[in-house]
Parts: C-alpha cells; structure tokens; sequence
C-alpha cells in the first residue's frame, strides 16, 4: 500500500557531546522499566512495528497522539545516526470496519480507501514521518496464512465451528508481554474483540485465527476454508516477514498491550520457535474528552481533519499533543489548543530575530529529555525557555528552527 510523503528532517550538528551520547531509553510494558531501546552507539538499523488504524473514524485525536509518540521514537533514532526501518498496517478488513460499512450502506473498500486517504492526509499535515513499509491486512492474506499453517504445523491451532483459534496454552510465555494475571485478562479480552463465550474453545482466552466465511462478508480461500484473518495474526504475520523477529519496538496505544500485543507475540514465538517477538512493547496513553477515553463506540471524537478544516495550524495541533508525555492518560480540551497556538507564536517570533541564547544548551537539553522515555513536555519547556531570553548569537536562531523541526517535528 501506499504511504505518504516525508518531510524533511534536517541534519543536527553536533552540539560539544555526539548526538548518541544520549541513547534513547523507552518504557517497556514486557518488564513494567524504562530500558535502551535500539541499536547501541550509532550507524546501526533501528526495527519498529507500530499498529495502524482500523480506517473508519480517521483520524481522532487519539490516534494522533499515539502516532506522534512513536514519531518521536523514529526522530530520536536519526538524530542519533540510526537508519530506521519503521513498517506499520491498516487493519483494511475487519468487525468493525465491516460491521460500519453495513450501518451506512457503504462498500466496506470504498470506506476503508478514503479512510486511509484521510489518515496519509492528516499524517502528511501533523508532519509526522511517514513508515517504510505501510502494508494492508487485505494485501497480506497469503501471508497470514502461512503463518497460521505454521501454526497448525506446531499443533498450536484447532477449529471451532469451522473458525480457527490458537490455543493460549501453546506458549510457554503468554502473559509476559501485558504482565497481567488471568483475572485482570479476563474483562479486557471480552472489551477488546475477544469471545471468551465461544462454545467449544479450549480456554476462553484463546484467540481467532482465522474467522469462517459468513454470508455477505468478504472471504478467501485457504487450506482450512473460505474465511477472513483474525486481527492479532495480521500484525504478527507482517511484523515479522518485513522486520523479522526480536526487532526493536512495537508500538501502539495502551488498548493495545492486550490482547493485541500478548496475542500477537505468542502467535510469532510459538511459529517461529524464537522469541522475543519485540524487545520492547512500548503503549502510549489514552486521549480522553468528558471524561471518556475518545473511541469511535462512544462516538466522542475530535478529528484532525476537522480542526484542519477550521483553520487550526497543523503545528499547534502537534504541539497540544507534545504538552503532555506520551504514557499519560488525558483529556482534550480546547484550551489546550489555545496553549499551544500561543506557544507556537512564542516561538514562531523568537526564531525569526536576528540573534538570540547561544543553540547548543538547548539541543542539549531537547535531546537528553526525549532520550528519557520521550519526555517531551520538558523538550517544550526547554525551547520555552530559550525562546523567553535574549542573546547575542546570530546563528542561534536557525539553528533553534532545525532543532524543533528535526527532532520535535515543529516547523517553524
Ligand atoms: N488496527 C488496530 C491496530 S492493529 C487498531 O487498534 N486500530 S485503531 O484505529 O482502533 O487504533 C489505532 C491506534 O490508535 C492504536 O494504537 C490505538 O491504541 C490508538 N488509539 C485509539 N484510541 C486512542 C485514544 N483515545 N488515545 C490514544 N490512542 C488511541
Ligand atoms: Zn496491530
């Protein structure tokens, strides 16, 4: 599939210390620890999957939060001479799509298409940096399968009514991802598209493989019946044929770590017989409005588009989000885009002066923030300060204008 285009990240000069003397470290929810994340040193190939949208109800501000979080991940990485080989999908067949397209009378392609369209479009505007490989589920059918006749190799697949489920039981390390007890997994698997119900399965935990072909839904063929992919497979199965295993980071919002991640990871460790799946599994936080997390069921969505659409800067969009740390769950509010607006014009003017505080103290400070679980509120904050004093340096401006765009994402 295709993804969208890239911005321009300007090269960083080195400011007194290398930009890899701050290696980044990334919380991990497999070990509950902030841990190096990536290649040590520089020049090598940094690996990161981050799961994509389901595209109806693109893109909520949820949806942008998380991807900027992992934005930064990629920007951190090149700024420390990494090359980065970055793959995320577009779960294009699936429930809810499906079950959308049904409500409004739409074909569920033609939904899916300009979904995705609006989501490069809101991408390609949030200056968010496109991955290398955006790969549909649809496109990757052939490869799903595989990966479930691997499974099936493994005896670590058994039907149910025609449908296909993997037996949690099949992998030694399930639960090591989301770190949860089955107690805890038990209402967020029934939450999160599970069916814990299902007559016949062998623990209520164990997850769709491969969903049997029902009438007026979209299937195909496969050795174990017409039918349609199970949502955790897909991610295991293009993770790792593009990035292989044990590669970097898998990211994703914190909805994700399980059953999504959990599943996914046992599905690839008991295919391949190698583990881990991820190094890291690192989950942003929630975006809420009044109080609710912001999801397409409960409806209460506040879209990029639409705020584009208004007139709003891409850039002080950006900027609301970077105000609050990735992991921490919070609440929209148009005052936070009030905030950022200001803050934009903040440093919109102190970038254009003919000179200011000398840029390297605040490379310095922008870099061993992000480098620190991508703490990027104390990024703002350092530019802030630049921004609010006076300098004598003339070359600092420009040089402060690279530092946000390169590594924050914020042109100036
Ligand atoms: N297609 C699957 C992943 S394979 C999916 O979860 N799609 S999604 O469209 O529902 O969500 C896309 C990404 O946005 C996921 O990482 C999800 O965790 C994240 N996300 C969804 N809602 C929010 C929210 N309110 N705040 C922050 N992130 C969110
Ligand atoms: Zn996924």
């Amino acid at each position: 599939m295709r993804s969208w285009p890239a911005s321009e990240v300007p090269h960083l000069p080195d400011a007194g210390l290398p930009a890899a003397a701050w290696p980044l470290r990334l919380h991990d929810t497999g070990t509950g620890t902030a841990r190096p994340a990536g290649p040590a040193g520089s020049g090598g190939t940094a690996r990161m999957y981050v799961c994509g949208i389901t595209p109806y109800d693109a893109t909520h501000l949820g949806h942008a939060n998380t991807y900027l979080a992992f934005d930064l991940v990629n920007r951190v990485w090149r700024d420390a001479g990494h090359r980065v080989h970055y793959v995320q999908n577009a779960t294009d067949v699936d429930d809810p799509l499906l079950e959308r397209a049904r409500e409004t009378g739409e074909d569920w392609r033609a939904l899916a298409d300009r979904e995705i369209q609006l989501f490069r479009d809101d991408m390609t505007a949030l200056r968010i940096l496109p991955p290398d490989r955006y790969i549909g589920a649809v496109e990757s059918i052939p490869l799903i399968i595989e990966m479930i006749e691997k499974l099936r190799g493994r005896n670590a697949a058994y039907e149910v009514g025609g449908d296909v489920y993997f037996p949690v039981a099949a992998d030694p390390d399930f639960g090591q991802v989301s770190r949860l007890t089955r107690e805890e997994m038990a209402p967020l698997f029934a939450e999160r598209g599970g069916d814990p119900d299902r007559a016949g399965k062998r623990d209520p935990l164990d997850a769709l493989l491969w969903s049997a072909r029902r009438p007026g839904e979209p299937a195909w063929d496969s050795p174990f019946g017409e039918g349609r992919p199970g949502w955790h497979v897909e991610c295991s199965a293009i993770s790792i044929e593009h990035l292989g295993m044990a590669f970097d980071v898998e990211g994703g919002g914190s909805d994700l770590a399980f059953p999504h991640h959990e599943m996914g990871a046992s599905h690839a460790q008991v295919a391949t017989g190698e583990r881990p799946h991820a190094r890291a599994y690192v989950h942003a936080g929630m975006v809420g409005l009044d109080g609710e997390k912001m999801s397409k069921s409960r409806g209460n969505l506040v879209f990029v588009s639409k705020l584009r659409e208004a007139g709003t800067d891409p850039m002080a969009i950006r900027l609301a989000l970077l105000a609050h740390h990735y992991r921490s769950d919070w609440e929209w509010t148009p005052d936070r885009l009030a905030e950022a607006e200001a803050r934009l014009e903040r440093w919109r003017a102190a970038a254009s002066r003919a000179s200011g505080p000398p840029a390297a103290p605040v490379a310095e400070a922008v870099r061993s923030h992000l480098a620190d679980d991508l703490d990027a509120p104390a990024a703002l904050k350092a530019v802030d300060a630049w921004a609010a004093a006076d300098g004598t340096d003339a070359t600092a401006p420009s040089q402060v204008k690279a530092l946000t765009d390169a590594l924050l994402g914020i042109a100036l």
